[in-house]
């Protein structure tokens, strides 16, 4: 895979200073115009204020770029119908078509690993969905935690997915779930889900130690490290709650499913929210983005 580095991201490689991945989806797909933008730059800069280098990743004209210039991370985030949403199956096609795309949770892990990248943030990662036995529908991110070695930061899963049946695949997987100064699983707008973790770490140096262990046992999966939302940011959630279902209803009579489904529902609770769900969520991927920087900065140091 031919990847193009940002200077930035070439000298951190160069250097072996502490990287960390961000992914693209939520500028092309999650968030409305222009947060998305200011989401970007902010998560960006929170990695560089914590000591670390940002990789934003995303396919641009059918190149794999891994750290964007404020020109591209510009160009991805205004509105454009044409934009893919790409997960790791779709690259080659995107590639192949010259075509631009925001990369998912799997495909950024996927070239994050390429580059050599251990650390990722984001948001929330794809799960099982809610109706999986009607529609089969389970993210290929959790098949990319399952066979790629790359730490995830995030605030769980969205809670618009069936959270108990999402723990039990990563399980199954065989992917470490840490809780980061708790021991539940966090349900990204609330600190709680109710389902208890395994295991905790409450520093990064902690983290950075059980990814240490990981590599030296030569496991080749992912770790996912749950961050919970700040307590004050967090929104109701039984509010939240009534929003999914209303989401999850409009979008079977509209005919919604497959990769438009997160897209959909997101779009469905901001605007349900009066946008009350952008900061929340803004918040919780900047936390995120500081979080594995400060791992990154430790796993460099040992
Ligand atoms: N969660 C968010 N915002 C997002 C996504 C998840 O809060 O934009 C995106 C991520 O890129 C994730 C993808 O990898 O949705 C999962 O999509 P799917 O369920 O189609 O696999
Ligand atoms: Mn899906």
């Amino acid at each position: 895979m031919k990847l193009k580095f940002s200077a930035e991201v070439q000298k951190a490689l160069e250097n072996q200073w502490p990287i960390v991945a961000l992914e693209s989806t939520l500028v092309t797909h999650g968030f409305p115009f222009p947060d998305n933008l200011s989401i970007a730059r902010e998560s960006e800069d929170a990695v560089r204020a914590s000591g670390a280098t940002p990789a934003t990743i995303a396919v641009i004209n059918g190149a794999i770029h891994v750290g964007l210039s404020d020109a591209e991370l510009e160009f991805i985030a205004k509105p454009h119908h044409d934009y893919m949403k790409a997960t790791t199956r779709d690259l080659p096609v995107c590639m192949a078509r010259k075509q631009t795309a925001g990369t998912t949770v799997a495909a950024t892990m996927a070239i994050a690993a390429k580059a050599g990248i251990k650390l990722f943030a984001t948001g929330g990662i794809g799960g099982v969905h809610r109706g999986v036995a009607d529609t089969w529908d389970i993210s290929a991110d959790l098949t990319e935690l399952s066979r790629t070695p790359v730490c995830v930061v995030c605030s769980g899963a969205k809670s618009l997915l069936d959270l108990p049946k999402t723990l039990e695949a990563l399980e199954t997987l065989g992917v470490p779930v840490i809780g980061y100064g708790t021991n539940e699983l966090p349900a990204f707008y609330t600190h709680t889900s109710g389902l208890k973790l395994d295991a905790r770490v409450d520093t990064p140096a902690e983290a950075a130690s059980v990814l240490k262990a990981h590599a030296a046992i030569g496991a080749q999966n992912g770790i996912l490290v749950c961050n919970p939302i700040d307590a004050s940011m967090g929104l109701p959630k039984d509010e939240i709650e009534r929003h999914i279902e209303a989401g999850l209803k409009a979008a079977e009579l509209q005919g919604v499913g497959g990769k438009a489904a997160t897209p959909f529902l997101l779009k469905y609770i901001v605007s349900a929210t009066q946008g009350r769900t952008v900061e929340p969520n803004k918040a919780l991927i900047r936390a995120n983005a500081v979080l594995a920087a400060k791992v990154a900065v430790e796993y460099a140091k040992t």
